[in-house]
């Protein structure tokens, strides 16, 4: 890996019943990226993803866990991951999904790039981005979503609902995690909007996003039903100069 960042880096995975990917993905990111460190949040999956967590801390310095008590959301992790990343004065901060995804093949790529931008996405929506395995009603929504919040929030980005990015921990102590109210997926769009309003430096660049092939997705109504408020609310603070 050349990118003399990957030293100073930690990659947050959050997972809930992943135990069937838990180790590839661990694999994976080693072979990109030897240099990093690796920060699994677990929610005490009750298919035992936290205690293989373990395992691999304990072979595997570069490896951490956090764990928490029950499944509190994807957002609420990301921000639990995030501070951690902070407090312990890491440079840069990835965050990608544990079922694979997002390839770990990018790392090198995004890290590079991470010299010059204090945001890189992995995004699915640009010239040579794509998705594999996505089925028409999946795709529906995420390009319905993408629609909407760049229409409502004035966001540019081709892709506003994707997990795999790069962030500087300098742009994150910018925004202040205490203000992420998003506690489940729509917290993509909420930090990408904060970034943006902070006045971040931000590039997309093309991923393959592949549908998992093990576990289940955790993508439901009552989340696709939060990511619409989290767009009003975000619109309204705004409006109130409060984001
Ligand atoms: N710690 C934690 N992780 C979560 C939670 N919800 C989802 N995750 C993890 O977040 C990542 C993304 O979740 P997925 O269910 O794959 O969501 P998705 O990629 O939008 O949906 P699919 O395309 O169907 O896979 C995975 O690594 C999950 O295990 C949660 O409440 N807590
Ligand atoms: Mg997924």
């Amino acid at each position: 890996m050349k990118s003399k960042n990957a030293s100073k880096t930690i990659i947050v995975v959050p997972t809930y019943n992943e135990k069937g990917n838990i180790n590839t993905i661990y694999e994976k990111i080693f072979r990109a990226s030897q240099l990093s460190h690796l920060l699994i949040v677990d929610d005490n999956s009750p298919d035992g993803t936290g205690k293989i967590a373990d395992g691999l801390a304990r072979k595997d310095k570069r490896v951490q866990v956090l764990h928490r008590p029950g499944k509190q959301g994807l957002g609420s992790a990301y921000v639990a991951g995030m501070r951690f990343a902070i407090e312990k004065g890491y440079r840069n901060v990835i965050a990608m999904d544990a079922d694979l995804s997002h390839d770990p093949a990018n790392l090198p790529r995004m890290l590079e790039l991470s010299e010059k931008y204090d945001l890189v996405i992995g995004s699915r929506y640009v010239k040579d981005g794509g998705m594999v395995n996505w089925n028409a009603r999946r795709f529906l929504i995420s390009q319905l979503a993408n629609l909407y919040c760049r229409w409502f929030l004035g966001l540019r980005q081709a892709d506003c609902s994707g997990g795999f990015k790069c962030y500087r921990a300098d742009l994150l102590r910018k925004i202040g995690m205490e203000n992420i109210f998003a506690k489940g997926y729509s917290f993509q769009v909420e930090i990408l909007f904060r970034a943006v309003r902070a006045g971040a430096k931000v590039i997309e660049i093309p991923i393959i996003f592949v549908n998992r092939h093990v576990g289940e997705s955790k993508l439901n109504f009552g989340e696709l039903w939060q990511f619409f408020l989290t767009v009003l609310k975000l619109r309204w603070r705004a409006w109130l100069g409060r984001v």
